[in-house]
């Protein structure tokens, strides 16, 4: 669902690289882009219109199509006995839908009562660093910033930063924008060659959507109501691969080699971290892969059991479409459909 999509795209490749048993499979949309051709596996398919009836005979449904949508088809699905992934924000805080991050809480799945979220882009790269530290040392308090890619926002961000970009600086500040900070907001500004302090809207506490996204969901997935979390979350003229900084007490105090080993054993998270090299990972180079990248692991100036490390990661990927494949992998290999 909401195949034409950054995401759905990205979905669509992953289950053909990652040769998933699929039976068969359709591709759904709006009526805007039904009959588009897409090639899965060497078959041509047509997109369809997505209708309540798409869903019979379907086991597992991937969704990112937005908020609305999932929450105006999700049901028709699971009334239809699928099983839906999903990968907006519709249902992630529900208490009976397991919100899940493969290499954090896959024994959360088996909880579904038909729909499992797959989490905020940002908050998935996150946790994937941090887990193993809680599991070796114990989590305190963590202030991440991040440094958004503009695909987040989809299809439309994208090209209206390729837009801007192509244009001239000496103009940039007059750029025609449409689609961000978001799309439904009063006020738009461009983002070539700007950073904006906004992702999504605001809530009533000054904090915005993303970052209380990234607050709540990481208590979710990690089981832990107290964990203290503050972010501040910024977008950047970068197409894809979210970034990262993030600063985190443990409970313990490893040394910062104990930090960078616990990471580099982590599953689905790669070590790039040689500063002597200057080694250590970027949106550019992330693009289009499936690792979490850390790197610029330090232990804080002021706290010994304070560390700051460089997060990245493909948003689209293991911040989207990878993970929901992978929760679909996890419920076939747990037995759980
Ligand atoms: P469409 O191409 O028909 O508009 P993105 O987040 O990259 O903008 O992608 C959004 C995805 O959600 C697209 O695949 C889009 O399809 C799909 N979508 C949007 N509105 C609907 C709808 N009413 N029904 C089904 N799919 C939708
Ligand atoms: C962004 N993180 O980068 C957002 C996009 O809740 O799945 C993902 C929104 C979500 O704009």
């Amino acid at each position: 669902m909401g195949a034409t999509g950054a995401v759905g795209q990205q979905m669509k490749e992953q289950l053909e690289k990652r040769d998933f048993p699929v039976g068969t499979i359709k591709f759904l949309a709006s009526s805007r882009s039904a009959g588009q051709e897409i090639e899965f596996k060497g078959k041509t398919y047509r997109v369809e219109e997505a209708t309540p009836e798409s869903f019979e005979g379907v086991d597992i449904a991937l969704f990112s199509a937005g908020g609305s949508i999932s929450e105006q088809f999700a049901p028709e699905a699971v009334k239809r006995g699928a099983v839906v992934i999903d990968n907006t924000s519709a249902f992630r805080m529900n208490e009976d839908v397991p919100l899940v991050v493969p290499e954090v809480n896959p024994e959360d799945i088996g909880k579904h009562n038909g729909i499992i979220a797959n989490p905020n882009c940002s908050t998935i790269q996150m946790v994937c660093a941090l887990q193993p530290l809680k599991d070796q040392f114990g989590l305190g308090k963590i202030v991440v910033s991040t440094y958004q890619a503009v695909s987040g926002a989809g299809v439309g961000a994208i090209n209206e930063l390729k837009e801007q970009a192509a244009a001239d600086f000496d103009h940039a500040k007059d750029a025609e924008a449409k689609m961000l900070p978001v799309k439904s907001a009063e006020r738009h500004y461009p983002i070539a060659f700007n950073a904006i302090p906004q992702i999504d809207k605001f809530t009533d506490n000054g904090y915005t959507f993303e970052e209380m996204k990234m607050i709540n969901e990481t208590k979710k997935i990690m089981h832990d109501e107290k964990l203290a979390v503050a972010a501040t979350c910024v977008r950047l003229p970068v197409v894809t691969g979210h970034s990262e900084s993030v600063y985190v007490e443990l409970e313990a105090a490893p040394t910062v080699e104990e930090v960078k080993q616990a990471i580099a054993n982590a599953p689905g998270v790669e070590l790039m971290d040689d500063p002597s090299n200057q080694v250590y990972p970027m949106p550019l180079m992330a693009a289009g892969l499936d690792e979490v990248f850390v790197g610029r692991i330090r232990q804080d100036l002021d706290n010994p059991r304070g560390f700051h490390m460089w997060v990245v990661s493909d948003n689209l990927v293991k911040g989207a479409a990878l993970n929901s494949v992978q929760i679909a992998e996890s419920m076939i290999q747990q037995n759980i459909i």
